[in-house]
């Protein structure tokens, strides 16, 4: 009877002029990511979704949700754990929640910049890192995004030279230990918010600043209720476009190569328009009243660096690992 019911499917989808492997519902794929549209983060996500539905197409149903309108910010690991979300756009900070070894990622001044942190992910360590998550966390890695490299952006006017003149400003960060930790060690005093709920923190005066990638400056328009940037660099941050193991697993070959490929192609459009960017918005900034300066690089170096290597974080990070990091030219 099976069988009979099963040719049945296959001559409606004759009649209905498909073949049979277009006549299966197509697998969807719902990305979750507080990004805001004009983000470069958020504009590679329909790149992903045309390169995916060129190579296979009718196979992919790709639905994108900003803003963390389908998945408050940071709760997305836990929801594609649990099987309610196939794909999101996960940190590093994310990650170390569940597997402290992460946490080497979340520090300050390792990265170097935008070429170092793609090598380092496409190396051996990426390798071993991205086995890590799929492992222990059931999340497989399709590709890793440069997210910008973040500086301090405050609406206070009292330049910031060293981080002595952080002494006491409320500086946002997102809310897990691992970001708060990087904000104290910048020496400041770190607030968790929301990135949704940062424009309106500023505005109000309920923190004095906030860090992120210029990029993401721009795009949140965050520069309308700041004075100033201090380009301190403190880190080059990441961002890894993943996909719920449960749904990759169901993939065959053919729908697997199409998916990391097109994730490659997403994360090249990112990176390449972000780099190009970033280069720019300095003067974007300056010309919209904000002071933006260089302080004291070399200080917060110093002390953020020493902070993660005094702290308990970096205890759990692999053996060896700062070294072969930095060994990568
Ligand atoms: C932020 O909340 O500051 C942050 O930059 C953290 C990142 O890990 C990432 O979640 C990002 O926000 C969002 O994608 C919004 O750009």
């Amino acid at each position: 009877l099976s069988r009979r019911l099963f040719m049945g499917t296959v001559a409606a989808a004759a009649i209905a002029g498909l073949t049979p492997a277009f006549a299966a519902d197509p697998i969807k794929l719902r990305i979750s990511t507080p990004a805001v549209e004009a983000d470069w983060h958020a504009k590679m996500l329909p790149v992903f979704k045309e390169e995916l539905e060129k190579a296979a197409p009718g196979q992919f149903d790709v639905e994108i949700h900003l803003n963390g309108t389908l998945f408050k910010q940071g709760t997305e690991p836990a929801a594609m754990q649990r099987g309610n979300l196939e794909m999101a756009m996960i940190s590093a900070f994310d990650i170390a929640k569940q597997i402290p070894e992460w946490s080497i990622f979340t520090a300050g001044y390792l990265l170097r910049d935008p070429e170092h942190q793609t090598k380092v992910f496409e190396s051996d360590i990426g390798k071993e890192m991205y086995g890590l998550v799929e492992d222990k966390m059931k999340i497989k890695i399709l590709s890793v995004g440069y997210l910008g490299t973040r500086q301090l952006n405050l609406r206070t006017e009292k330049e910031i030279k060293t981080p002595a003149d952080l002494s006491g400003v409320k500086l946002r960060m997102p809310g897990s230990d691992t970001w708060l930790f990087l904000g104290k060690a910048l020496g400041a005093n770190p607030l968790p918010v929301a990135f949704g709920e940062i424009y309106t923190a500023l505005q109000t005066g309920a923190i004095d600043g906030q860090d992120n990638p210029l990029p993401t400056v721009r795009a949140a328009k965050f520069y309308e209720v700041t004075k100033q940037v201090a380009l301190t660099d403190h880190l080059v941050d990441a961002i890894f476009l993943s996909l719920a193991g449960s749904t990759w697993s169901k993939l065959d070959d053919k729908q697997k190569a199409a998916v990391m490929n097109a994730a490659k192609a997403a994360v090249r459009f990112n990176n390449e328009n972000r780099i190009k960017e970033e280069a720019q918005l300095a003067d974007f900034f300056k010309s919209q009243g904000l002071k933006v300066y260089k302080p004291d690089v070399e200080a917060f170096r110093q002390q953020v660096q020493k902070a993660y290597l005094e702290s308990d974080l970096s205890k759990s990070w692999p053996k060896g690992m700062v070294d072969r990091v930095n060994a990568i030219k």
